[in-house]
């Protein structure tokens, strides 16, 4: 593969914030873009995102310098070179950065060049993404048969950072119990016609049916974190599907963790709680609700605490860790080693590259964990990983809502490879 061309632009993220949008452009004429998408509740340990930091635009958060390294630095460093492999492409662009957080370049500048180039190689050989993908992930092993549409964590309600502030947990999603649909078509519908029942819950309350930024309702109105249990309760129980899908959270607990006085603070439960009170109060929660995954209980330092909750519920809960390990597989290990969790959510802007992020998913399904392909919250409407999560054995996705384009794209995406796999 024989770069011809690259450039990238500022553009803008779902949230009216800027990101780049690199495209390249290979020798056979094959071009292809990609868009990187950005967090709001990041973790401490992700790769630096570059920002500006000029105050007179964007309040700081505009991506020019981004944008000046792939058209000068990054451009020089790949135009005319033969790249026989991904791995080999996006190990020029790490060693070119030379840090360990891609704080020269930006993991964001970086990871546009690695998605467009791997879209890119995939049109050059006449594959789909995902199925380009999967040849990499799967290498030896790739087999048509491996393909695996992933089950979704679908959001319904969000709060915290992402909507609001109108719960302390940050997403509440559904996920379908066992294998109770047959196919992503009818789990999509399912989760769509509960959406529209909750809808009109909630508009019969008077609460606002405003969305936050990943497509989900976020009413102020809700007066406690249990409430938007019980409305997600209620939506399920006046829908056709009341037992087939249970509750997955995110609570992103190192948003509300003040690790001044050690105490989470919940502010809709005007609460201030110790770790093991706060600890109480989940087993409340998992105790009352049929809860089955649970994303960053606890603060993302608080290794101790993660072991403990796992090794107590870790054959009953899926216990994801985000904040916690940041698609590192460096911190994957560590997670591993320390027993801290069960599954992985793994975001490609966390770590900054197409094959860190394999190598990521790799480590987790290896060590019989899930790994779950997950949106960020200020998206594009680039749809790569809903490709990423049929490619490898991830087997779950959350693309937020199923509202607004720049989440439904992904969703559509996965119809769409669904149906390409049933002509095959
Ligand atoms: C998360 C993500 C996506 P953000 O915490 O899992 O929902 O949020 O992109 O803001 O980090
Ligand atoms: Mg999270």
């Amino acid at each position: 593969m024989k770069i011809k061309n690259i450039k990238a632009i500022e553009i803008l993220d779902s949230r009216g914030i800027p990101t780049l949008s690199t495209e390249i452009e290979l020798w056979s004429g094959d071009t292809a873009k990609a868009e990187v998408p950005s967090g709001a509740s990041t973790g401490e340990k992700e790769v630096l995102e570059l920002r500006d930091n000029d105050e007179t635009r964007y309040s700081g958060k505009g991506v020019l310098n981004a944008v000046e390294i792939v058209n000068t630095k990054i451009k020089g460093a790949i135009v005319d070179k033969e790249f026989g492999s991904q791995k080999q492409f996006d190990e020029l662009l790490l060693q070119l950065d030379g840090t360990k957080n891609k704080s020269n370049l930006g993991g964001n500048t970086i990871l546009s060049c690695s998605m467009a180039f791997c879209r890119a190689t995939s049109l050059r050989i006449g594959l789909e993404l995902y199925q380009y993908l999967a040849m990499i992930y799967w290498d030896k092993k790739y087999d048509e048969k491996n393909y695996i549409l992933p089950k979704p964590q679908i959001l319904l309600l969000e709060g915290a950072k992402h909507g609001n502030w109108a719960t302390d947990i940050q997403e509440y999603m559904i996920i379908p119990r066992g294998n109770m649909f047959p196919n992503i078509e009818e789990t999509l519908r399912a989760g769509s016609e509960i959406f529209t029942i909750l809808n009109n819950i909630l508009d019969e309350k008077g609460y606002s049916v405003g969305v936050g930024y990943e497509g989900a309702f976020a009413p102020r109105e809700i007066k406690s974190n249990r409430e938007a249990f019980d409305l997600i309760m209620e939506s399920l129980r006046k829908s056709q599907y009341k037992d087939k899908f249970e509750i997955a959270i995110d609570i992103a607990a190192s948003e509300f963790y003040n690790r001044d006085t050690d105490k989470y603070e919940l502010k809709r439960e005007n609460q201030s709680l110790t770790p093991e009170e706060w600890f109480n109060l989940q087993k409340q929660w998992y105790s009352q609700y049929p809860i089955y995954s649970v994303e960053d209980p606890f603060d993302e330092n608080a290794w101790s605490d993660w072991s403990k909750f796992t090794q107590e519920y870790g054959d009953k809960y899926q216990i994801v860790g985000d904040d916690l390990l940041v698609t590192n597989t460096e911190l994957i290990k560590e997670g591993i080693d320390k027993r801290a969790m069960n599954s992985v959510l793994i975001k490609l802007n966390q770590i900054g590259s197409v094959s860190e992020t394999l190598d990521a998913i790799k480590i987790t399904v290896d060590s019989n964990m899930t790994a779950i392909i997950s949106h960020r919250s200020g998206e594009t409407t680039d749809p790569f990983i809903a490709d990423l999560a049929v490619a490898t054995a991830a087997q779950q996705c959350k693309f937020g809502a199923l509202s607004r384009g720049e989440r439904v794209v992904k969703y559509n995406r996965l119809l769409e490879i669904s149906s390409m796999l049933l002509q095959r």
